[in-house]
């Protein structure tokens, strides 16, 4: 018998080894397509190059590779966002010198208080920038123009209709996830950065209105708004899923998190790749907006085995999708980045995810310690 099941055995021994040379190979090929922490400094520098502009200390981004004009408040703000990103993960004081720069640069250009624009949703960027500035480097300044400008904000956007939650612009007509989310996690670092307890229950309430009124807790989509009428527009965009990840994370509202950022990841991809923003449009930076705050929602809960594999698909889609002229990546991974204008907020989606989530290359590091 044993003599028998010789052969058999070195058979099977042979199937292991090719088997294990194929894995081999086939971890090869991942490492040779690994993205690494230099390729997340070539692209930031790459957007840099393009769409950043100093004259006295005071910065500003282009709004394209094409003319003189200035990116828009919002867009311009979330670009700052996308700065400090970069600071998070190198803790290189260039950036800082940057992130200043454009601070100044945003002032000079839409004065220390934002009451002349109409947006709430703009305010509440901006002053998510400011406080997330603030506790990274203790500047004062960086406070004190959020809080002034997260009250003034407030106060006029704050109301009792439908039940709670901010109206999206001066005309009150609507209610919107991009200026709930926003506010929420605006309150919450605020509540952090001033040491005073009201903004945590503003942030609470704002979230916890959200939580009941644009958000669908089987499913875990986050619906864009509600008319003053009442309708609800049930379209789901995944900057509005990562601020309403975002400020669950913060509150501690994690099994809303988790659901809000698996309906990102399973409803609103194709193929496991996050849809395409309309470059040109407010759409090119919503996926920068989204992955920013499901990354850090994943860090602080140890969820990389559910998430993790997904955003560094994408991270290294957006990598791959860089074109040689510039290494400008748009926003539309994994197609590759076609000659000719491009726009910075399109462009920043890709130079954030890389920001935000881990190298392929360290993770590979790692396994092989
Ligand atoms: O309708 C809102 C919002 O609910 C929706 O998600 C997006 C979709 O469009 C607007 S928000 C866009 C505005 C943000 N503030 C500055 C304005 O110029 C901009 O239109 O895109």
């Amino acid at each position: 018998m044993k003599t028998f099941f010789t052969p058999d055995y070195r058979f099977l021994g042979r199937v292991v080894c090719i088997t294990l040379l194929c894995l081999a190979v086939s971890g090869a090929t991942l490492t040779a397509r690994a993205f690494t922490a230099a390729d997340a400094d070539t692209l930031f520098e790459a957007h840099t190059k393009a769409f950043y502009r100093i004259t006295n200390g005071r910065a500003y981004y282009l709004k394209s590779t094409e003319g003189n004009r200035a990116a828009d408040f919002w867009t311009e703000a979330e670009q700052l966002e996308m700065v400090l990103d970069a600071y998070e993960r190198t803790t290189n004081a260039q950036s800082l010198v940057m992130f200043t720069n454009l601070f100044r640069g945003f002032l000079a250009e839409h004065g220390a208080t934002w009451e002349h624009n109409p947006f709430n949703d703009d305010i509440m960027w901006m002053v998510i920038v400011c406080t997330r500035a603030h506790l990274l480097t203790g500047n004062p300044e960086f406070r004190d123009v959020a809080q002034t400008n997260f009250d003034l904000c407030y106060a006029r956007a704050a109301s009792t209709n439908l039940g709670g939650g901010l109206w999206w612009k001066v005309d009150v007509r609507s209610k919107n996830a991009c200026v709930n989310g926003p506010g929420a996690i605006a309150a919450f670092l605020l509540g952090r950065a001033t040491g005073e307890k009201n903004y945590f229950t503003i942030a609470t309430n704002l979230f916890l209105w959200e939580r009941a009124t644009l958000f669908d807790s089987t499913t875990g989509r986050v619906f864009d708004n509600i008319h003053e009428n009442g309708r609800v527009g049930r379209f789901a965009l995944t900057y509005n899923q990562g601020t309403f990840v975002g400020a669950a994370n913060l509150l501690g509202y994690t099994n809303d998190a988790r659901l809000a950022a698996t309906f990102t990841m399973k409803e609103l991809c194709r193929d496991g790749y996050l849809p395409p923003g309309g470059e040109n449009g407010d759409g090119g930076g919503f996926n920068g907006i989204g992955v920013r705050w499901i990354a850090r929602y994943m860090k602080d809960r140890g969820e990389q085995a559910a998430f993790e594999p997904w955003l560094q698909k994408n991270a290294e889609a957006a990598w791959q999708a860089r074109r040689v002229s510039d290494d400008l990546s748009w926003c539309r991974w994994p197609e590759p980045t076609p000659a000719g204008r491009r726009y910075s907020w399109g462009a920043s989606s890709a130079v954030v995810i890389m920001q935000v989530v881990r190298p392929t290359e360290m993770v590979k590091l790692e396994n092989s310690k």
